[in-house]
């Protein structure tokens, strides 16, 4: 679902003096979280009314993602400072809370392009199979969020969803099953903060009520990860449906893309070729920052 920013809206938010955040464990502060709602909430009833129909896109009934569209704020605001990512933070928060598993990294995670790294993974230029981000911990982010600064301005590189728990209900019972063992593993755990364990081995399907939970699932670990091959076929009908139900976008510059990991699985399609020639300056950047649902799944700050 696409989410317009109310040109009122748009034009409080731009004079907004919110301050630097501060960080609390890796964790966005709870005084920064207060002080962002009550300047953003006292800037126009707008903010609220917008807040809303975002939550209600995440997790109401049949939603799982939206797009927030801020382009018009990154474009007055642009990015020499971090007057713009503050807006984005104060919106994440609204949803959940902000926090960064990797603690020697920055809230917002820069995904950038690299040509030489690994195409099929964060900041390579080919196809990101559909997955979750951090699949492989006990307690995954309840939502990974996106936000682009530069599309790939050849053309490449649109953005796939797809409602994982649609998937599934289309599966055999046979795979099913299959996908209920823990026989899946993908990936390494190092140095992750607030996302819980290793879980290894895990299963894609936890037995949680149709609908409900995480559906475990990364196609990346059908050519990275030895399985056997029941599992292994299983897993494939499964990122076949993945597919079939797939929705696909490019984000365009401001675009905020907002995932809720518990009903809908990401990707990306390849960047068009001839990244070589893109200046680094100019190619494809996006932001990327986690959220953890509150203990009474609310908004309280
Ligand atoms: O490049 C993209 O659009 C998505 C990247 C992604 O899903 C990731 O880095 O986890
Ligand atoms: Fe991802």
């Amino acid at each position: 679902m696409i989410i317009d920013i109310p040109t009122d809206l748009e034009a409080a938010l731009i004079d907004l003096p919110l301050p630097a955040w501060q960080l609390d464990d890796s964790f966005l502060g709870k005084p920064t979280m207060e002080r962002y709602r009550a300047e953003l909430t006292a800037a126009t009833p707008r903010f609220e009314e917008t807040v809303a129909t975002l939550r209600h896109a995440l997790t109401g009934e049949g939603g799982g993602y939206a797009v927030l569209r801020l382009g018009n704020l990154l474009k007055v605001l642009g990015t020499d400072d971090d007057r713009f990512l503050r807006l984005a933070t104060g919106f994440a928060a609204e949803v959940a809370i902000p926090f960064s598993p990797f603690p020697r990294w920055p809230l917002w995670k820069d995904i950038g392009v690299k040509v030489d790294k690994d195409p099929g993974k964060s900041s390579g230029i080919g196809y990101n199979a559909f997955h979750m981000d951090l699949v492989n911990a006990t307690l995954p982010p309840d939502f990974t969020t996106l936000l682009c600064i530069r599309p790939d301005q050849l053309g490449g590189g649109l953005s796939i969803l797809t409602d994982a728990h649609a998937a599934v209900a289309r599966l055999s019972e046979g795979a099913r099953a299959l996908l209920s063992e823990s026989a899946y593993h993908y990936g390494t755990f190092f140095d992750l903060f607030g996302v819980g364990e290793e879980c290894k081995p895990f299963p894609v399907l936890d037995g949680s009520a149709p609908s409900e939970g995480f559906v475990r699932f990364t196609a990346k670990m059908l050519k990275r990860s030895p399985l056997g091959q029941a599992h292994t076929d299983a897993a494939k009908e499964l990122a076949r449906e993945l597919v079939c139900g797939q929705v696909s976008f490019m984000l365009q510059a401001g675009d905020y893309l907002i995932v809720n990991q518990r009903r809908y699985l990401h990707g990306r399609e390849a960047l068009h070729s001839g990244q070589e020639a893109v200046p680094v300056a100019d190619r494809r950047l996006l932001l990327q920052l986690f959220l953890r649902a509150r203990a009474d799944g609310g908004s309280a700050a």
